[in-house]
């Protein structure tokens, strides 16, 4: 039985890892998202602040033992803008797009917001971390601490930021060599909270024996790759591997998790096997709320200060269910 996720922290990754504020500068605004309360120091060095806090859980039986139940909680969200000097957006309008933002994710996040997909979109080198995506030609699949893998470059992260037909490739012409790919993400969830994780490749391998790319997934506990998926296809395909057992033994001690990704076929010496990856990505469901909704907002503007702080506090329904197992 997998830990519980408080919805506080749910609702606060998914906040923090979709909300995407544009500055009338056309810059990213810089949001700081966390528990409650509100620190008017963050302001030096960011453009708003969201605080999230439990209002209120209530218990409820579904059925007559009690054997399954659902907790419903109440959760409050508040934004904080205000008159910063050094930026674009009054506080009055970055409280307005935040407020925009905050109804649009959880709207489009109504019924997974216990679900994470992590990618590579817009990262790049250094700055990929903590995904990371390294390549090398080898004979054999290399562990990921191997010291022959090398890091994609800035360019090269761009073929597999999106599902865009534009990839990375990695080629070998030494005979019995495979391209190979290593995929790492960084699983932001407490292990013991994760109860599915979902690891899939987008791309296809070219080799003389035969087309076709070959996945797996790092167990760091019995320090070997597994559950190998393969496709056979000379052009795009999605492979996937799906863990729901034994999911902290496939998430090590640092949070990552690691996919393997090569050339089903070696090459000849002659002719090139080529691993080709458009997309990847690694969707994380963790044991937690599996329902929120918007149930109300209202301004709460604090006027006894200066500058002003520009306040909106939404409440959040949400609820999970729990079968707690037994005879009764
Ligand atoms: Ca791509």
């Amino acid at each position: 039985m997998s830990e519980y996720e408080d919805p506080v922290t749910t609702v606060i990754r998914l906040l923090s890892k979709k909300i995407q504020v544009i500055k009338d500068d056309n810059s990213i605004a810089n949001i700081y998202v966390s528990k409650e309360w509100y620190d008017r120091e963050l302001f030096k060095n960011y453009d708003a602040q969201i605080t999230v806090g439990l209002v209120q859980s209530e218990d409820q039986k579904i059925e007559m033992s009690g054997r399954i139940r659902r907790r419903l909680g109440r959760i409050r969200v508040n934004t904080w803008a205000t008159d910063r000097p050094a930026t674009s957006d009054p506080g009055r309008l970055m409280r307005q797009k935040m407020v925009e933002e905050i109804n649009r994710i959880i709207h489009q996040n109504r019924n997974s917001p216990n679900v994470l997909e992590y990618n590579f979109a817009g990262l790049g080198y250094p700055s990929g971390d903590p995904h990371k995506a390294f390549q090398v030609s080898s004979s054999s699949e290399l562990v990921p601490g191997d010291a022959s893998w090398t890091e994609l470059t800035n360019i090269e992260y761009q073929g597999i930021w999106y599902s865009d037909d534009q990839r990375y490739s990695k080629s070998t012409s030494v005979n019995l060599e495979y391209g190979l790919m290593l995929l790492r993400f960084k699983v932001e969830s407490r292990e013991k909270t994760v109860k599915k994780i979902v690891l899939a490749f987008e791309g296809y391998g070219t080799a003389p024996a035969g087309n076709g790319s070959t996945i797996k997934v790092w167990n760091h506990v019995a320090s070997a790759w597994q559950n190998a998926q393969s496709g056979t296809g000379g052009a795009d395909e999605t492979i996937t591997i799906t863990l729901t057992t034994s999911i902290t033994d496939f998430i090590d001690d640092e949070g990552y998790v690691w996919l393997l990704a090569r050339t089903t076929n070696p090459s000849n010496g002659t002719t090139a096997a080529i691993i080709y990856c458009d997309c990847v990505s690694c969707t994380v469901t963790v044991n937690g709320i599996t329902y929120l909704d918007i149930a109300s907002f209202r301004d709460a503007d604090r006027v006894d200060v200066k500058p002003i702080i520009f306040r909106t506090e939404f409440i959040l329904k949400s609820w999970s269910f729990e079968d707690i197992g037994g005879v009764f």
